[in-house]
């Protein structure tokens, strides 16, 4: 009798060893799992530095944003030439700034969007701007990639063309009329859009954009991001990354931001503006 509540107890503790404790484990394991997988709220905290607020919107149109006829091809994705000598815009940018920043910088956005797009026949046929619209169609392990490539790639080839040896001065044509309706003078835009532009903390870039409901608005970007991004139509923008100023301007980001208004191109800054009112 003894022997047999003896293996009784055995079997009892033996089979709780084998059941309940692995099945106890089990559960745990399943719990953090659980846990583990639930979706993280990702809490975007607003930049204390960025001025003005610019709330999400749809993108309302596919307008060519590179050039006035077409979308910037993707493939492959090519270095435009400067419009003019790197020492032509000397009255803001010194042309060593200007060769290592279109020779080297903006090379290098356009060899890593190659690179990153190689395999990618489908990507490769859409447009540098459809991609930017469209970032989710971007397969996940390139999409980051892609938005700082593709956007460098788009952001500078707008910049030189809104560049001019011959630009400068008061702001001329329609431009200058809605300029000074929206923001009241030349000389308000211009300290909003520097403001704008020194706000922006760390690497980006300060524009003038349209909106989707026909407004003038200003406007900074993170990195490489460009406003279509977010459906607002770039007029023209200004490079703030240190890249763009400097070897001339060391860390006086607000001295290049005041000189740059030195060379831009108005001509273009107009025609850009028109084709943002062109539904
Ligand atoms: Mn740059």
């Amino acid at each position: 009798m003894f022997k047999l509540w003896f293996s009784l107890k055995f079997l009892v503790k033996s089979t709780f060893k084998r059941l309940t404790i692995p099945a106890f484990a089990i559960a745990a394991l399943i719990t953090g799992l659980l846990v583990a997988c639930q979706p993280q709220e990702v809490v975007e905290s607003p930049s204390p530095t960025a001025t003005p607020v610019v709330t999400q919107t749809p993108v309302t149109s596919n307008k060519p944003v590179a050039f006035p006829d077409r979308e910037l091809s993707a493939n492959p994705a090519q270095l435009p030439q400067l419009p003019y000598a790197a020492n032509a815009l000397e009255k803001a940018i010194d042309a060593q700034t200007m060769e290592l920043h279109h020779g080297r910088h903006h090379q290098t956005y356009v060899d890593n969007l190659n690179k990153a797009l190689a395999e990618q026949s489908n990507l490769r046929s859409s447009s540098i701007e459809a991609m930017l619209r469209d970032l989710n169609n971007v397969p996940e392990n390139i999409r980051t990639t892609v938005r700082n490539n593709a956007g460098g790639h788009l952001n500078h080839t707008i910049f030189w063309q809104i560049m001019s040896p011959t630009g400068g001065g008061q702001p001329t044509g329609q431009i200058a009329t809605e300029i000074n309706q929206t923001f009241g003078s030349f000389e308000q835009f211009r300290k909003q859009f520097n403001e704008a532009g020194g706000n922006r903390f760390g690497s980006g870039w300060v524009w003038l954009v349209r909106n989707p409901q026909g407004q003038l608005q200003i406007v900074n970007t993170a990195n490489q991001d460009n406003p279509i991004m977010n459906g607002l139509y770039p007029i023209m923008g200004n490079d703030v990354w240190e890249h763009a100023y400097y070897l001339r301007y060391q860390n006086r980001r607000a001295d290049y931001l005041n000189n740059w208004w030195n060379v831009v191109n108005w001509d273009e800054v107009n025609r850009r503006s028109l084709a943002s009112r062109q539904a």
